[in-house]
């Protein structure tokens, strides 16, 4: 081990008013950003910002109004405008701002638009077909996007991977059962149980068909397997685990197949949440839906009408232009986020808004059994989710960070009970390698994943490396330190966890920026010496990835190619997470941190806000990215904030354990 660098040098120390008169507009960019954080808050006291992802939702959304048969005039042309708006100039559709085209997503919006009757000769049809052709057509789409085909008769239901509703039965302690997979996929492959039984079939004239993207005919009614290259794996195993199981699909259903259906639908709707949805996002929810229907479930039956008034009335965003679907809605995440932002800005914690708005989270403490009980059975519940409604499916990180909010505010009343199983219930849920998922315990058997209908996204949802930060940083702050028995797993996983060059893997945010602005703030936290290796390699690895502008900035693409990781153009969200890792790593006065802050605040907007054009979130790597709408208002305001007070030594914590003092 070498030698722990000495902190930068103290090029930017500010006492008192500055030269170059940072201290004073520092000031100016808080109270600003402060007072438009306030006007953004909802009368109810929450904010929540739009969760935006790929056009996919809307593709999609566009479809099962058609599947239902359901259709408004208005409301398909402003569908039909926001895809044109969205489509790139070379035709196709992408999954994030600024990325190269995916093929999947541009054959459903492609689709969409030809049901919603949008002429196919136009030239951005003209463009999309070419395009789409060029990159493989139907056959080169992922499972998903054919199992829609299959739904208008656009692809042979049989090619598809059996999904038999008897899995319903199989038990938690079976090595294969739906609670292996992560709570996403659980709860969109049993709807699709359901749905692959019957194979549904809309007619739809041959115009509106997209035959006309098949490459090869032949791909109408096959999937062009990969096998894998051993020839005894998971990967092979499933695969002729599905031929046996297709074969098995033409013979005349058993007499058991019905139960199996019939435990599908009461497992179906005993999910449905209070707004109608299915674990809070587009996927279960719209696959659910169709199930139902294909139960003979009318429109007018109050679980039917439930959920098509959620995902069109608080799901859906509309204005006079465009009506679009989001994947999830973040609530619950971006008040919490909010909250510590406007305390780490200065503001008091008997704010009357703060209050407001942490009555509100308080309120929302989930304290239903869910889904994770299935792994984790003898512990009180007490948990947050992400959106409104999601009881079944509390998740670990928007508990850390409600916590971690709830505990900056001065409320009326005690919350040391509901600190107490909250935090029980963190602990029951840590895995077994010492970090934590984000819905599950130990939910971490990656052969799940080689079935052949999972060729889309993450199912499963092993710990992460900025999940388990976040629940290090509220232990913590409740006075756990590198004693405590759950830290210390939790701290071998993160240093082991570490990349040889210092950064952290973002699962949840655009990527090793998102890492190491979660892991440093709870190292520090812990009381992890600053000096030590794994920091100062981290240091180094910021220093040498900051942009001539002073920020970070970090692609998408970075997900694919490794030499993208801290690469790209700065981002008001990335530089805080930046910011936030120097500033545990203790290089305050470094000069790094300074040409940090001044991009921040030169980049700020006049009413107070900062702009964000490329998506700085995660849905999943690679397949499903995000851009959450407040990331470029509370990162900046919590970066700034913290720098200020560190500077000036104004704690936020109770006495007597505030890390950052
Ligand atoms: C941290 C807080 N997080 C822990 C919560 C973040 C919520 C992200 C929103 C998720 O939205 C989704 C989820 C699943 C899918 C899928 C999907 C893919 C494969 C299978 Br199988 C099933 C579903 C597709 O889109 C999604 C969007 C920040």
């Amino acid at each position: 081990m070498t030698e722990p660098t000495p902190a930068t040098p103290r090029a930017a120390r500010l006492a008192g008013p500055s030269r170059d008169g940072l201290a004073e507009r520092l000031d100016a960019a808080l109270e600003r950003a402060v007072a438009r954080m306030f006007e953004l808050q909802h009368p109810d006291g929450y904010w929540w910002a739009e969760l935006e992802s790929n056009v996919t939702m809307v593709s999609e959304h566009l479809m099962l109004e058609r599947f239902l048969g359901l259709r408004d005039e208005t409301r398909w042309r402003k569908i039909v405008r926001y895809l044109l708006d969205h489509q790139r100039e070379d035709g196709s559709w992408a999954i994030y701002y600024g990325g190269p085209g995916d093929v999947s997503v541009s054959i459903e919006a492609y689709f969409a638009l030809k049901l919603a009757g949008y002429d196919p000769d136009s030239p951005p049809m003209a463009r999309a077909r070419r395009w789409i052709l060029d990159h493989g057509g139907i056959g080169a789409a992922r499972v998903f996007t054919k199992l829609w085909l299959a739904l208008f008769g656009q692809f042979d239901w049989r090619a598809l991977p059996a999904m038999p509703p008897e899995i319903i039965w199989l038990p938690p302690r079976f090595p294969f059962n739906i609670y292996e997979f992560a709570s996403w996929a659980r709860a969109t492959i049993v709807a699709i149980l359901v749905v692959w039984h019957y194979k549904p079939v809309v007619d739809i004239a041959p115009e509106e068909g997209v035959q006309e993207l098949y490459l090869d005919p032949r791909d109408r009614r096959r999937i062009r397997y990969q096998r894998g290259e051993r020839l005894l794996s998971w990967k092979n195993f499933f695969l002729s685990v599905d031929h046996v199981l297709r074969a098995v699909d033409r013979l005349p259903p058993h007499p058991w197949r019905e139960r199996a259906l019939a435990a599908c639908e009461r497992w179906i709707v005993a999910h449905q949440e209070a707004d109608g949805s299915w674990g809070g996002i587009q996927p279960p929810w719209v696959y659910s839906i169709i199930a139902l229907r294909c139960r003979g479930y009318s429109l007018d039956h109050p679980v039917m009408a439930k959920a098509i008034r959620g995902l069109l009335v608080d799901f859906a965003l509309e204005d006079e232009r465009w009506f679009t679907v989001q994947p999830c809605v973040s609530p619950v995440w971006d008040t919490a986020l909010m909250i510590t932002g406007l305390r780490e800005a200065g503001v008091p914690a008997d704010h009357p808004r703060l209050r407001r708005a942490a009555d509100w989270l308080a309120e929302r403490e989930i304290r239903f059994p869910g889904d994770w009980t299935v792994k984790v059975p003898r512990v009180e519940p007490s948990g947050w989710a992400f959106e409104f409604a999601n009881d079944w499916y509390p998740d670990t990180d928007d508990t850390a960070e409600v916590l971690i909010a709830l505990r900056l505010v001065k409320l009326g009343r005690d919350l040391g009970p509901l600190n107490a199983r909250a935090t029980a219930w963190l602990r029951a849920m840590q895995s077994s390698n010492g970090g934590w998922g984000a819905f599950d315990k130990d939910n971490t058997k990656r052969f799940v994943a080689e079935i052949p209908f999972c060729d889309f996204g993450e199912v499963i949802d092993p710990p992460s490396e900025d999940v388990t930060a976040h629940v290090v940083e509220w232990l913590a702050l409740q006075g756990a330190t590198r004693r405590d028995p759950a830290v210390r797993r939790a701290l071998r996983y993160l240093y082991r966890t570490q990349c040889p060059d210092g950064c952290w893997f973002g699962r949840w945010g655009v990527n090793y920026l998102y890492g190491l602005g979660a892991v440093l703030p709870a190292l520090a936290a812990v009381g992890e010496d600053r000096r030590s290796a794994p920091f100062r390699k981290a240091v180094r690895w910021l220093e040498t990835h900051q942009n001539p502008d002073g920020g970070w900035g970090e692609t998408c693409a970075s997900y694919d190619d490794p030499a993208l990781a801290g690469v790209g153009p700065s981002t008001a969200s990335q530089t805080a997470w930046a910011l936030l890792a120097l500033l545990a790593a203790g290089e305050t006065e470094s000069e790094a941190v300074r040409r940090g802050v001044e991009y921040l605040i030169r980049t700020q907007e006049a009413n107070g806000e900062w702009e964000e054009p490329y998506f700085t979130g995660t849905g999943f790597p690679r397949d499903f990215m995000l851009k959450y709408h407040y990331y470029r208002l509370y990162w900046p305001l919590w970066a700034l904030g913290r720098y200020r007070r560190l500077l000036k030594g104004n704690p936020i914590h109770l006495p007597g354990c505030d890390p950052w003092s």
